[in-house]
């Protein structure tokens, strides 16, 4: 199948453990795909390539394939050297950012629980083992290495789906300077599910940071934190305390976090009872003081001011104060909203600071590597607003990963003039589009019943939806007749479905008015804004007197899809490298491989196509300049120079080392290189011809001694 010419010895062709790169596959159909992951998997072989792709199925257990020997084995050498690892594609990407000067990205996808958030750390860790050494180079790698478990205890949650689940979405650009040796990183994080402090679904937790803090904090931080009685369990704190101090915050700073930490749960102890009012209506007054007391002591702020918050409410109209009183049911809506406030604000000031100490102290800035790490695709029973958010933004990824490897690759091929036949995919723009249409896409219509005066309810949204969305093929409601997916007449009256890239999910509408609002009453961050505590204070700047702004802050949705438009366009102008994640089973166990499960996955990460694609066309390609730079040294007619057009060059190099004429497309401006081991063989040549170069040198050398 191979060209005889290639004598080297490869690990990608291997029957008993399956192939390594799925475009070697033979035959090639959806359920040889299976079957050879299933058969890597069964020999603990988590990682497969399609072309430059990874494919990383979840062990769900330790592998001793990522210790410092490993590290060693993959550095410096080609993709398509060794077995495949995601060790491998760190390297290219690391190789090609320092030689090749080009910015790279890390994109890493798949489902809640499929392994992107460690696949992301293991990439930064072989980074960080492969670039410079040096004190100072060391301080700055400790520190973005570091920043994960602080921003893990705060942002992550055991949920059904993974018990160590990313919350919010995380992308990290690390800085390198010319010679290759991290300067520092910027971390830029998306929208935290900060609904999960005040109400988890069952079976799932808050954010970890709260049991590391009751569990785990020393007798001294409990004592500060007003948990005096506490039980003492085991001490979990110390490594976030630790992480805490690399990454660089002073140990006040930790103090002050963990005392927000520690109010906002005194705050989730607050309850309201009725008060009736001579006009018959009702009024809410806190109940037991004692945690209300506490939490203010906390804080620095005076209890009355706190317990009239939760009382009564201020409304500013037109240079007139009005105000009203709060129910039971309101004052409760008051508290959950400002413990949700507390805990966001905490964590984006979290992200800020720990920026502060992680950024780059010099402006030598060079290149950039970034990495994406969000929250996967969900499918939940009940899905509300963060499932709607966190879906957007991997039908966004989809999207990217469509534009960059599909349709560009197919593209190229009719830029360059190669003869191409066209691989059909699904494209889910017009997913997208049906989210984030500036007019009619559901975000907009969503802001668009937030805005409108008068009565807004979560059911007026529905019907808003209803009545435009009505002939969209992948939205589904009761009125919606045009729906290709439309042959279940279960939905619910308050509910709308997505047919997303990943599969179909239904929404409860609950909520969404209120979670896109996502406001605060001025009385609760005019009392944050009072206290006498630094931390508290900076977060809630609004709630200064002097700066009353009456213009309504951005929605949440506006702002998310603000921030996705700015991660891809931002992703758009680098080298991207992919890491696409699968999930082996729903039980988070290991050796156990759901066929089922896995082929869903495989289809909807379009997976076959990719290797289609990869395997009608060519794994590499280059401009004929570089190519015939890196490779002239081969061939004695374009060594040491050659006159003449570089395309032409090549083809004579080409020609001289007898690469076989159905290996290579010469395109208008590039070469293409059909199978990744004639470049492997290329590479070695290369390397050989080096090497007799340096010993012919050394000879000279000795000889002139
Ligand atoms: V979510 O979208 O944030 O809910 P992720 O990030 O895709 O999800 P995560 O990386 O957190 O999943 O992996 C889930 C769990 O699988 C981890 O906590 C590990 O216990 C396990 N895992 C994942 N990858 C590996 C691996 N390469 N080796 C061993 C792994 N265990
Ligand atoms: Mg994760």
């Amino acid at each position: 199948m191979f060209p005889s010419y290639i004598h080297v010895k490869t690990s990608l062709l291997d029957n008993m453990i399956g192939v390594g790169d799925m475009v070697l596959l033979e035959p090639l159909s959806e359920d040889s795909f299976l079957d050879n992951l299933k058969k890597r998997f069964d020999h603990s072989e988590i990682y497969t390539y399609i072309g430059s792709v990874v494919i990383s199925m979840n062990p769900y257990r330790s592998l001793p394939i990522y210790t410092p020997e490993k590290v060693e084995e993959y550095r410096n050498r080609n993709f398509y050297e060794l077995s495949p690892h995601i060790y491998a594609l760190a390297d290219e990407a690391y190789r090609s950012l320092r030689d090749q000067d080009k910015d790279q990205c890390i994109l890493i996808t798949g489902e809640s629980g499929a392994g992107k958030t460690e696949a992301s750390k293991l990439v930064m860790s072989y980074v960080a083992a492969v670039c410079g050494k040096g004190h100072e180079v060391n301080k700055v790698k400790e520190q973005l290495l570091q920043s994960n478990p602080v921003l893990e205890a705060f942002g992550n949650a055991k949920t059904v789906r993974n018990d160590n689940s990313s919350r919010f979405g995380k992308y990290m650009d690390i800085e390198f300077d010319f010679k290759g040796d991290p300067l520092g990183g910027v971390i830029s994080n998306y929208l935290l599910e900060k609904s999960r402090v005040v109400k988890q679904p069952r079976g799932e937790r808050n954010f970890h940071v709260f049991y590391q803090l009751l569990s785990g904090a020393s007798d001294d931080t409990l004592n500060k934190c007003r948990f005096e009685n506490r039980k003492k369990g085991l001490r979990m704190c110390t490594s976030l305390d630790n992480a805490m101090q690399i990454v660089g915050f002073m140990e006040d700073e930790v103090q002050s976090v963990l005392e927000l930490v520690a109010a906002v749960l005194k705050l989730g102890n607050i309850e309201f009872k009725p008060e009736s009012r001579c006009n018959g209506t009702d009024e809410s007054r806190v109940k037991d003081k004692n945690d209300l007391k506490e939490m203010c002591e906390l804080l620095g702020i005076e209890q009355s001011v706190l317990e009239r918050a939760f009382s009564y409410r201020t409304v500013e109209a037109k240079m007139e104060k009005v105000s009203t009183t709060l129910n039971v049911a309101q004052a409760y809506y008051a508290r959950d909203a400002l413990a949700k406030n507390l805990y966001s604000r905490l964590f984006s000031w979290l992200v800020t600071r720990i920026n502060e100490s992680i950024q780059a102290q010099t402006k030598a800035r060079h290149k950039v590597m970034g990495v994406l790490d969000i929250y996967g695709f969900e499918i939940f029973e009940d899905n509300s607003f963060e499932q709607f958010i966190i879906n957007y933004c991997n039908e966004k990824l989809q999207q990217i990963f469509i534009e960059l490897t599909l349709r560009e690759e197919q593209e190229e091929y009719v830029r360059e003039g190669i003869e191409w036949t066209n691989i059909e995919y699904f494209n889910n723009a017009i997913i997208c589009d049906l989210i984030e249409n500036n007019q009619n896409g559901i975000l907009a219509m969503l802001d668009e019943e937030c805005l409108r005066p008068g009565t807004v309810t979560d059911e007026t949204f529905l019907d808003k939806l209803n009545t435009i969305c009505a002939d969209h093929q992948h939205f589904e409601s009761r009125l919606n007749k045009n729906s290709k997916f439309l042959n279940d007449h279960s939905l619910p009256h308050n509910c709308f479905r997505i047919q997303h890239y990943a599969g179909k999910v239904l929404y409860r509408v609950e909520g969404f008015v209120d979670k896109n609002n996502d406001l605060l009453y001025r009385d609760l961050s005019q009392a944050m804004y009072k206290a006498n505590h630094s931390l508290i204070k900076q977060l809630f700047p609004e709630g200064n007197p002097a700066k009353v702004n009456l213009k309504r802050p951005p929605t949440a949705g506006f702002q998310f899809r603000a921030s996705v438009g700015t991660l891809m366009r931002n992703l758009q102008t680098k080298n991207p490298n992919y890491i696409r994640c699968i999930k082996p089973n729903d039980k988070k166990a290991s050796h156990i491989f759901t066929d089922s499960l896995v082929c869903h996955q495989v289809r909807y990460l379009g997976l076959m196509e990719n290797v289609r694609v990869r395997r009608a066309g060519y794994a590499f390609r280059q401009p004929y300049e570089p190519c015939l730079e890196r490779y002239k040294m081969l061939c004695k007619r374009t060594w040491p120079h050659w006159k003449g057009p570089a395309r032409d060059g090549v083809e004579v190099l080409m020609a001289d080392l007898q690469i076989p004429a159905e290996e290579i497309a010469y395109g208008r401006s590039k070469i293409f290189i059909r199978n990744p081991r004639t470049l492997f063989f290329l590479e070695e040549k290369r390397k050989q011809c080096l090497q007799d170069l340096a010993t012919l040198i050394q000879k000279i050398y000795r000889g002139w001694k």
